[in-house]
This record gives structure tokens, C-alpha cells and sequence, in this order.
């Protein structure tokens, strides 16, 4: 296949076309159909059922801001758990901090785990760093299941259909805020506030229900349905706005800096007024 076209369809009068010069991989697990793709402009690509979930060129407009807000307002981060992100994009950003001490990355599809460490090269030093735990199996059992507690929770998942459904009901948060430490953090990312208005309301309703309050911040990703993409944070101490001084910044960063962190709280008037009238 050269020079083809794989159309991404999202509703029913928008969609997305990507030119791609090769399709690598691509078979059906257990859960899902796994590509993944090489393009021009953004480099390989990793579509579930036809959806991009990340690509080279543009992972860490998405997989920076997903961590490194949270890494830099909860000061005593050791032990972390990432429920999803299979790919390793967002283990990858959590090893850039010495004082993680443990990460356990619960991925429901094994799969998406073997194929991503062949295929995407720069997630490999989270795949390989000695603090990293993979367990495969469905993120919710997990949380209801397990006795450990986390400083740090992580939801990196896909769109709510198939196996990601259950990762945006208020029982789940509920689980989260079990599995927490009493100071812990929690971050997950709650879809486009443009396409997915009601998901993403209904995300701020739930965490908010589960931890007395939300914190939603933004980041722009372009190969995500028109951009603009939200994460939503329910802590139970710490205030994600507020930066903590003595952890520095990892070397690298192409998008997060301190004042991009404090800039990503404020929010554009739409967002408000659909929060205001979700209640
Ligand atoms: N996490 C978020 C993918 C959402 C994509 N949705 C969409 N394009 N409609 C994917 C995993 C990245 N580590």
C-alpha cells in the first residue's frame, strides 16, 4: 500500500483524512483492531478501530501535559499507577522523575503493549525502566481488587466505547479515590469538550461527586478530533494549580514549562458556560 488515504469518521458530517505511506501492523485482539501506520506529517501512528490514539510527531503535546501537571503540584509522588496507555507514551514521561519510585501500568489488551514496543521506538525508556510494572487486565477490576494505595492515578484511555467504557462512570472514580494514599491524585483525560460535550461534562460531574471537587486544564493535540483536548484532576489535598518549587522540570520538555501549567487552568467562556450548565 502506498500513498493511501485511512479515513478516521466521527460523526456524521465530520471526519478526518490521513495520507499514509504504509500500513506496518495491523490485526484484531481480543478487544479491538490495532494499527499501526506510517504517515508523512506525523510519523507512525497508532489507530484503535480507526481512531488515532497517538502518533511521533505530535504524542507530547498529549502525554506531557497528561503527567507532568500532576508529577509537578503533588509533592511526595512515589508510587503510581496508569490505568490504559498500553502505548507507553505516558509511562515514558513518569521515568523522566527520579523520585517515582514504582509505576504499575494496568492495560486491559495485551497486545496494544507487544505491538507499541515494536513499533514506537521513543516509548521504549518507559517500557524499560527497572521501576515499571506492566499487568494486563482490566483497569476497573483492578482498582475494585487491589489492596495497594497509589500517591498518583493516571486514566490514559481511549474514547468511551468498547473496552474504555467503564473508565468514566462515577463508580469508578469512587474505586480511584479508594485506591488512593490520603493526599493522593488523580488525572484522567475527558475527551474533547467539543465532540464529546456530554462525556465531558459528565466526567467533571463524577469526579467531582467522587472527590468533592474537579480541576480541568487543557492542551491542544492536533491529530485529536480539532485540537483542543481537556484533562480533568480530583485531588484530595494538593491543589494541581499550585506548583511545587524544589522538583525541577525534566530536561527536554517541548510542551510543558511551569507557566504553560498555570495558563492550562484557564479556561475558555464556552467550557464555562457548558460546566455552569451541566450544574
Ligand atoms: N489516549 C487518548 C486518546 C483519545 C483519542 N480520541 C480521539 N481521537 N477521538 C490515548 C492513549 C495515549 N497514550
Amino acid at each position: 500500500m502506498n500513498g493511501s488515504w485511512i479515513y478516521e469518521k466521527h460523526t456524521e458530517d465530520y471526519g478526518v483524512s490521513w495520507k499514509i505511506n504504509n500500513i506496518l501492523h495491523q490485526e484484531k485482539s481480543e478487544y479491538q483492531e490495532i494499527t499501526v501506520a506510517d504517515s508523512e506529517t506525523w510519523g507512525r501512528m497508532l489507530l484503535l478501530d480507526g481512531i488515532v490514539q497517538t502518533t511521533e510527531n505530535d504524542e507530547f503535546m498529549y502525554h506531557e501535559m497528561i503527567t507532568q501537571v500532576a508529577l509537578h503540584s503533588h509533592p511526595g509522588i512515589k508510587n503510581v499507577l496508569v490505568i490504559g496507555g498500553g502505548d507507553g507514551g505516558t509511562l515514558t514521561q513518569i521515568v523522566k522523575h527520579p523520585a517515582v519510585e514504582h509505576i504499575d501500568l494496568v492495560e486491559i489488551d495485551g497486545q496494544v503493549t507487544e505491538i507499541c514496543r515494536k513499533y514506537f521506538p521513543g516509548f521504549q525508556p518507559g517500557f524499560s525502566d527497572p521501576r515499571t510494572n506492566i499487568i494486563i487486565q482490566d483497569g476497573i477490576e483492578y482498582v475494585q481488587k487491589t489492596n495497594k494505595k497509589y500517591d498518583l492515578i493516571i486514566v490514559d484511555s481511549s474514547d468511551p466505547t468498547g473496552p474504555a467504557v467503564g473508565l468514566f462512570t462515577s463508580s469508578f472514580y469512587a474505586s480511584v479515590f479508594q485506591t488512593l494514599n490520603n493526599d493522593g491524585m488523580m488525572v484522567t483525560q475527558s475527551e474533547s469538550p467539543i465532540f464529546y460535550a456530554d462525556i465531558f461534562t459528565s466526567i467533571y460531574r463524577n469526579i467531582c461527586s467522587a472527590f468533592g471537587s474537579a480541576h480541568i486544564y487543557m492542551s491542544t493535540v492536533p491529530t485529536y478530533i480539532s485540537g483542543p483536548w481537556t484533562f480533568t484532576i480530583g485531588s484530595k489535598k494538593h491543589d494541581p494549580r499550585k506548583i511545587i518549587s524544589d522538583r525541577p522540570v525534566p530536561e527536554g520538555m517541548k510542551y510543558y514549562s511551569p507557566a504553560v501549567h498555570q495558563a492550562a487552568f484557564v479556561l475558555p467562556q464556552y467550557i464555562k458556560t457548558q460546566l455552569i450548565k451541566a450544574g
